[in-house]
């Protein structure tokens, strides 16, 4: 029995395929994690989302905000942009055995026999194992709840990342959600910056999340996405960044998580 984790697949569906050959996968004794980010601006979403979702007993997704995106456009009745070409999703029959799939997923998981926590853009710096668990938790009973479509409507714009603990369970969602699925960079004072997708060197007035002082010592190792523009580099080696842009040109990269070796399939082959 092997375990892999994928960066984000963003609806390319051959690159995956391609590694899973290439590692001779077998779901019917291997596990498949995914960093999140399944669909969305690449061509084949409804087939990665029904791959995942017919081998479901073999894989785990932590929530991308593409995947978070998706399921608010669905729960609020709003069409998604052309751009994430996800038409020929919503228009798919069986889309919402799909879609309950992936709202079952959480934000962050913990995987012990390798001692790795995975999530979608990261941990907030300060954060134990056990509270990052605890809040994943917590926003998946907001989603998978009979209110998530008002936690949907509420899902976007900026909260301070003290609101993890705000007495407003909406507000606390939407601090959580921007944690694990959209940071990238800190301002000094701590606080998330959204705006500034670039590489780690972009800005040097802000702090990539990994870099932070208070992840001296991660309580583990962290397996992130979201982060094309590190092209897979964080500059410490339990700090692994798997979005490596198979989008936008650049590889899809699976990570054996028993024997740490990478897999790249780059997209100009
Ligand atoms: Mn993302």
């Amino acid at each position: 029995m092997a375990n892999y984790v994928v960066g984000d697949l963003q609806g390319c569906f051959e690159p995956l395929q391609t590694l899973l050959d290439i590692v001779d996968f077998n779901p019917s004794q291997d596990h498949l994690y995914c960093v999140g980010d399944i669909v969305a601006r690449g061509p084949d979403s409804l087939a990665c989302l029904t791959f995942l979702e017919k081998h479901a007993a073999s894989v785990s997704i932590t929530l991308g905000n593409h995947d978070l995106h998706l399921l608010a456009c669905q729960a609020l009745g709003k069409a998604p942009n052309p751009k994430d070409k996800l038409a020929t999703l919503f228009a798919y029959p069986d889309k919402e055995k799909l879609l309950c799939f992936l709202s079952s997923q959480p934000l962050a998981l913990f995987h012990h026999a390798s001692n790795t926590l995975i999530s979608h853009a990261g941990i907030y710096p300060t954060w134990t194992k056990a509270q990052a668990l605890a809040f994943s938790q917590e926003a998946a009973r907001c989603y998978q709840g009979n209110n998530a479509k008002n936690f949907f409507k509420t899902m976007y714009g900026e909260a301070s990342v003290k609101d993890v603990v705000s007495s407003d369970e909406f507000i606390r969602f939407r601090a959580i959600v921007n944690i694990f699925t959209r940071m990238r960079f800190l301002e000094p004072n701590g606080e998330l910056n959204l705006s500034n997708k670039e590489g780690i060197d972009s800005d040097g007035s802000l702090i990539p999340w990994f870099k932070h002082p208070a992840l001296k010592t991660p309580p583990c190792n962290l397996v992130f996405g979201h982060w094309a523009a590190l092209e897979g580099k964080t500059e410490r080696s339990n700090i692994i960044a798997l979005d490596t842009g198979y989008v936008w040109g650049g590889a899809m990269t699976l990570l054996n998580l028993d024997t740490q070796e990478f897999i790249k399939v780059d997209a100009n082959i």
